[in-house]
């Protein structure tokens, strides 16, 4: 692709280091662009791709896994690329398993009044379940929605399913069985970073696609792919602990002056370009003072529709186990929860009972005997604010509830705080009620906007919250990095001498 030299030349800067700045920065680079510069908020790269220790074991406090890990999927193939994976995960089975976001888990059951539930107890609701997603999905191709969210689509089928097809159970057994879809409405709200299901739009839900693949993980850690990308990076490149305050970009007819990026340490920066990649939690709060002149009202309209919610890990390390050797996901069902749940009433008091379980890490060769708790919505967001002692208190109390076992006690306990991040302000986006592709178009609009007789491409938007399809996930995040780079590229190749070989992906 030829690029005009001043395409090269051109001054870009890219607000934000996780994943989608540092695609956006490497694929330029790779073109040959030689003023490209990163301004990242905190002293290290990688976002929410960020790994941790639990004593010596390696845990991921943001993104875990590889969604659909398979051809489609960058990610997947660059971390195979860089021999980050497991041979498990490179195998063609693996590529072709195509579980539709829902990996197929040994699970373990417990209840709140102590007794292990059987697998095949709890089926009918969990498949019943699972077909009530499926159909949620639908709305999004078939137009129209005949509830406004996933919540309250399931909560009126589901019971009116129960009253049908589970009509000759036992009233215990039906009570149970509505308890259990409490529990998978809590895994949903983890699975889409919400409060509630309530909040995600039904004629949107489907808007989301899966690859296929099943699940995996990095065993040396999720942010060796970032460190294997910015090995490709030119030497300070990065400006770290650089928060940005404001952008100053214009939308007055010929006016031609560069857009100037302003620093909380004063500092202002020019540039002919600039990629934002800041999350969109960070946006939402700092959407008012972080553009000048402000955005345009619909893109301002569309990043306050979009959801973005909290999601939140709580790693727990014990002695020794105490789920059954094969179980990879552990439910907690409580029994006073008929009525189809998914927030907790009394938030203070009970903020744990939004935990829906935890996921076990394996092999535990290499982990030992820990689990990783999920909590998500506000519960999620007050269990930040307590001291992790009092966390772990909780964990323990909750665990001999459900165990009826009263010895158990963590050895260690670790959470993440997303939504007290200052520079990410909760985990991911989701679809809103009320939400459409229109508004994740809107997010990744460059300005100024279309038809707009300014400087064309002064500020470009990347980051997961952009992806039409995508969003959510890290291989959402880094096309989101690749498209705007390619949006420059091809804005200067127009005409001009340079040759510039494309990348490989
Ligand atoms: C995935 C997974 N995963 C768990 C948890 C979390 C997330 N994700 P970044 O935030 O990385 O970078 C922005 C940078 O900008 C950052 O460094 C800031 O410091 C900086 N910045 C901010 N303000 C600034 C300023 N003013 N100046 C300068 N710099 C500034 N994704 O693929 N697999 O298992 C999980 C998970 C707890 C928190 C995840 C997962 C999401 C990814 O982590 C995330 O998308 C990307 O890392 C974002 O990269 P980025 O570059 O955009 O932003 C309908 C429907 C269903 C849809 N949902 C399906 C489920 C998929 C989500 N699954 C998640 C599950 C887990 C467990």
């Amino acid at each position: 692709m030829a690029l005009r030299r001043k395409g090269l030349d051109s001054q870009v800067v890219v607000i934000g280091c996780g994943i989608s700045g540092v695609a956006a920065a490497q694929r330029l680079v790779k073109h040959g662009f030689r003023n490209v510069r990163v301004l990242e908020a905190t002293g290290r790269s990688g976002g929410r791709i960020k790994t941790g220790s639990l004593g010596d074991k390696i845990i991921e406090i943001g993104a875990n896994w590889i969604h659909g890990p398979s051809e489609d999927n960058p990610v997947f193939c660059l971390s195979r690329q860089y021999g980050l994976l497991e041979p498990a995960a490179l195998t063609a089975e693996n590529q072709a398993m195509d579980i539709k976001g829902h990996p197929p888990w040994v699970p373990g059951w417990f209840s709140s009044s102590g007794k292990k539930l059987r697998a095949e107890d709890t089926y009918p609701a969990v498949s019943m379940f699972a077909e009530l997603l499926d159909e949620s999905a639908e709305f999004h191709s078939r137009g129209g929605e005949p509830r406004a969210s996933v919540g309250d689509f399931i909560r009126a089928e589901a019971l009116k399913r129960v009253a049908e097809e589970w009509k000759d159970e036992e009233a215990s057994t039906r009570a149970m069985r509505l308890c259990v879809v409490s529990n998978m409405l809590k895994v949903e709200c983890c699975v889409n970073g919400t409060h509630t299901m309530d909040q995600v739009g039904l004629g949107a839900f489907g808007l989301y696609r899966t690859l296929p693949g099943l699940d995996c993980t990095f065993p040396g850690g999720y942010e060796g792919l970032i460190q294997n990308l910015m090995s490709e990076l030119p030497q300070g490149l990065v400006a770290y602990r650089q928060p940005v305050s404001c952008i100053h970009w214009s939308d007055t007819e010929g006016d031609n002056e560069p857009v100037v990026v302003e620093c909380e340490d004063g500092q202002k920066i020019t540039a002919d370009h600039v990629v934002v990649t800041v999350p969109l939690g960070y946006l939402k709060k700092h959407r008012a003072k972080l553009f000048r002149p402000p955005l345009p009202l619909h893109k301002l309209h569309s990043i306050q529709r979009m959801g973005f919610g909290t999601n939140n890990k709580i790693f727990v390390e014990f002695d020794s186990p105490w789920w059954d050797m094969d179980c990879e996901v552990i439910y907690l069902v409580w029994e006073d929860e008929e009525n189809l749940v998914d927030q907790v009433a009394d938030i203070k008091r009970s903020w744990i009972k939004k935990l829906f379980g935890f996921t076990v890490l394996k092999p535990a060769e290499r982990y030992g005997h820990v689990l990783c708790g999920w909590i998500a919505g506000r519960e999620a967001e007050h269990m930040e604010t307590l001291p992790e002692q009092e966390v772990a208190q909780s964990i323990a109390q909750l665990i001999r509830r459900f165990t009826g076992n009263p010895t158990i006690t963590p050895r260690k306990v670790l959470r993440s705080q997303w939504f007290h991040d200052p520079w990410t302000c909760g985990s991911y986006t989701y679809p809103a009620r009320g939400c459409s592709a229109q508004d994740l178009n809107n997010l990744m609009e460059p300005l100024p906007s279309k038809g707009t007789q300014s400087r064309p491409l002064q500020v470009l938007f990347a980051g997961e919250a952009t992806h039409p399809c995508y969003y959510s996930t890290v291989h959402g995040a880094l096309l989101s990095g690749w498209r705007e780079a390619d949006r420059l590229i091809s804005h200067y190749s127009s005409s001009g001498p340079a040759e510039i070989p494309r990348p490989k992906l």
